[in-house]
């Protein structure tokens, strides 16, 4: 399977708060590098660079006003001579107005995010387009006729909705390149969610459409991140309800629990027929993962990968989160060599 694959995801390296301290955020950069180098070792595929497209594409899932904040973050930051992360930390909760932007940056942040867990850096704009990039020239590559193609996506995405970001993601990634497809030709498209936490994001930008089934396994969110949706009754709205289907799992979930909502999923997935099959690829469900609770063993992934390919249709793969960076590219390689035999 080809890799598409740009170093640009090195150029964000941010804080999150740990225990009351600030530290470097669970997602790194070395993470990307290790999916490489086993992609590399296992000798899975070409590495290929992404296209160069931009704004006007990550604007189709997103706000514009939202895309343009992304951009201009930084320098607004910076401009208060600020030099380090900038990190959201007061939001317009319940009564609270969100009809309004705030002008001054610290409202921005706050506005535009559902967490602390973003921070804006020097480079996070060039890491976060290229990470959208990366996913687009997948989806322009399987829209050429290839069946597969790995999107090695950092930062990850399906956190963040059309107007904020959340859970270390800031552009949509699967969400884009989903719509991309539709955008050139695709009547249907489903989203298959697969990271330990519920992909919100992903949800909130299809929850009223039918042109995109989204499917999501994840840790139940009355104990779980992101707490605020995941639920089973979260069905969709509108011309898009019965096109939203989630699993939240209970703590601890291993294979057994696992591979039957899975097997479950794929097959809401195939009654779907769609023209692509875009998996949010997170895999935080391993059992050594530092911030999840799944079990999920090594060789688990590559039966996810097997049970994904029999649904029969072009996949599209975009990384998502997975923290244990020891084994997250066994992991991730796992799934995509499952998906090949
Ligand atoms: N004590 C993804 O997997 N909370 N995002 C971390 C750590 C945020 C995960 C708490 C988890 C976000 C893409
Ligand atoms: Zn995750």
């Amino acid at each position: 399977m080809l890799t598409v694959y740009s170093p640009d995801h090195q150029l964000h390296h941010a804080s999150e708060l740990k225990d009351g301290k600030v530290s470097p955020c669970f997602e790194m950069p070395q993470r990307a590098e290790i999916v490489l180098a086993r992609s590399l070792q296992v000798g899975l595929g070409d590495i290929v660079p992404p296209q160069a497209f931009g704004p006007q594409h990550y604007a189709r899932v997103h706000s514009a006003r939202y895309v343009r904040f992304l951009q201009q973050a930084w320098g607004e930051w910076q401009a208060l001579g600020h030099s380090h992360d900038a990190l959201p930390l007061v939001w317009p909760v319940r009564d609270l107005r969100s009809d309004i932007e705030p002008e001054h940056i610290d409202g921005k942040l706050g506005f535009y995010a559902m967490d602390a867990g973003v921070a804006i850096t020097a480079g996070t704009w060039q890491a976060v387009s290229s990470s959208a990039n990366l996913a687009l020239t997948g989806a322009s590559l399987l829209h050429g006729g290839l069946h597969s193609a790995f999107a090695l996506c950092r930062p990850p995405g399906h956190h963040a909705a059309a107007e904020y970001m959340g859970g270390y993601c800031y552009l949509n990634n699967a969400a884009i390149a989903a719509q991309w497809s539709l955008d050139n030709g695709s009547r249907r498209v489903a989203v298959l969610d697969v990271d330990f936490h519920h992909g919100n994001g992903t949800q909130s930008i299809f929850y009223d459409r039918s042109d995109v089934l989204f499917v999501s396994l994840h840790g139940d969110p009355r104990r779980s991140y992101p707490y605020f949706s995941g639920h089973r009754d979260e069905t969709g709205r509108g011309a898009g309800l019965g096109f939203n289907l989630n699993y939240p799992l209970p703590h601890g979930t291993a294979w057994d629990g696992y591979g039957e909502a899975l097997q479950h999923a794929c097959g809401q997935l195939r009654q779907y027929r769609p023209d692509l099959l875009v998996v949010s690829l997170g895999v935080d469900t391993y059992e050594g993962d530092p911030i999840s609770h799944f079990r999920l063993g090594t060789g688990d992934f590559s039966r996810i990968g097997a049970a994904i390919a029999a649904v029969g249709v072009p996949t599209l793969f975009v990384m998502e989160g997975g923290y244990m960076v020891d084994e997250i590219g066994i992991n991730a390689v796992n799934v995509l060599q499952g998906f090949e035999h």
